[in-house]
């Protein structure tokens, strides 16, 4: 019998074993052949009712898929998320493109207020890559939920490949079936064909794309990165790290020696400097709380859970403690916690911003 793919998340069909990739059940199969439509049960519960089962890839597969990358003559399309750049880095990636191109895209643009500018955005995003040493022959912002950019990216695509294949890569959760998607249903109208889900993980194997001159687009699974602050979180509260709508900032004149905790995933601390206004940029929905700084470990310690969440129940159980990251401030800057979001500080001002151990709190030019 001939290899059957689920179009939802690649895995190769089986109707034997409950537990692994790709099952189906056999009235399911044969439903999906004859409509042309066949999608995997873990895909089927994802799409239709939100659920995930828990199958999971080795980090043995991402480096199978890597090296094909790099084996292969293609394009490479690494999608970010701009809100998360830390998270979305793929350690080693300029060693396994080798001598591919490589066409940046900071996706989920929507998220950021209008007042950013793209421009910025850009320079920023291209610095960082630079930074991981990465040469982006390009870089285009969109957002793949609102639609936003996805002409102008199917037109830098087409553009780079040169008539080449074109994969897509990037860590879990940066949106990158949710881009293919918008980019299948520009060209041909069909909507939502390949799953997506707030889930880290949702794709689980290569997924191939026709285009029109017999080359194709993969879609891939996206690596795991271990620091991203999704995998501390039940699929209940994934939603205050992945906003859906724009952000809108929040501004706290703070003294000196005071704290403001972001909900109980993160902590940000005015150590030293005068009196000044800090704008906050988080999930519209994330609580964020004010008390002094003496004493906020202890604070911390008795409320996370209750009047600090997330997390929350079990989730707090498995979370990591805040490790603090202190920075001293001479002008406008911002605090960024990755995957979270951001605090604009005027400075000048001694700061420090704490997160989960291993979630990345760095400093950058404020881009507003
Ligand atoms: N706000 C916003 N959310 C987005 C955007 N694109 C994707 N998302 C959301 O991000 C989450 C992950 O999207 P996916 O497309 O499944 O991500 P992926 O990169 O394919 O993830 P894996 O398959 O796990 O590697 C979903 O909840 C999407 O709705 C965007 O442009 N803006
Ligand atoms: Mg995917």
């Amino acid at each position: 019998m001939e290899e059957l793919l689920c179009i939802g998340c690649g895995a190769t069909i089986q109707t034997e074993d409950k537990g692994k990739l790709g099952y189906t059940p056999q009235s399911a199969l044969e439903k999906g052949l004859e409509t042309g439509e066949l999608y995997c049960q873990r895909c089927f519960r994802l799409r239709h009712y939100n659920e995930i089962s828990d199958v999971q890839l080795t980090d043995d597969d991402f480096l199978r898929l890597l090296h094909e990358v790099g084996d292969s003559d293609a394009l490479v399309v690494n999608v970010v998320d701009i809100f998360d750049f830390n998270g979305s880095v793929i350690p080693g990636l300029p060693r396994f493109v080798a001598g591919n191109d490589v066409l940046l895209v900071g996706n989920k643009k929507d998220v950021l207020p209008k007042s950013v500018k793209d421009s910025k955005v850009t320079q920023w995003l291209t610095e960082r890559a630079h930074e991981e040493g990465l040469r982006p022959v390009d870089v285009v912002l969109t957002s793949a939920q609102n639609k936003l950019a996805i002409k102008d990216l199917i037109d830098k695509i087409e553009y780079c490949r040169k008539g080449r294949d074109v994969y897509v890569v990037g860590v879990t959760n940066v949106g990158k079936s949710t881009l293919i998607n918008a980019i299948i249903q520009e060209i041909t109208g069909d909507k939502d064909i390949i799953t997506t889900s707030r889930f880290p993980g949702t794709t689980l194997d290569k997924i191939e794309i026709p285009l029109a001159d017999g080359s194709h687009i993969y879609d891939t699974p996206g690596i795991i990165h271990r620091h991203q602050m999704a995998h501390y979180l039940s699929a209940k509260n994934l939603k205050y790290i992945s906003p859906k709508k724009e952000i809108k900032p929040k501004t706290y004149q703070l003294n000196p020696e005071q704290t403001l905790f972001l909900g109980g995933l993160g902590r940000f601390d005015f150590v030293a400097g005068d009196k000044q206004g800090f704008t906050a940029y988080f999930d519209n929905e994330l609580k964020l709380h004010r008390t002094k700084l003496e004493g906020a470990s202890g604070f911390y310690d008795k409320h996370v859970g209750s009047l600090l969440v997330p997390p929350v129940g079990k989730e707090k159980e498995d979370f990591p403690a805040l490790v603090k990251h202190e920075f001293t401030i001479k002008d406008k800057t911002d605090i960024v916690f990755s995957g979270l979001g951001w605090i604009r500080v005027s400075g000048p001002a001694r700061v420090a911003g704490w997160a989960p151990e291993g979630v990345a709190v760095v400093t950058r030019k404020a881009i507003i």
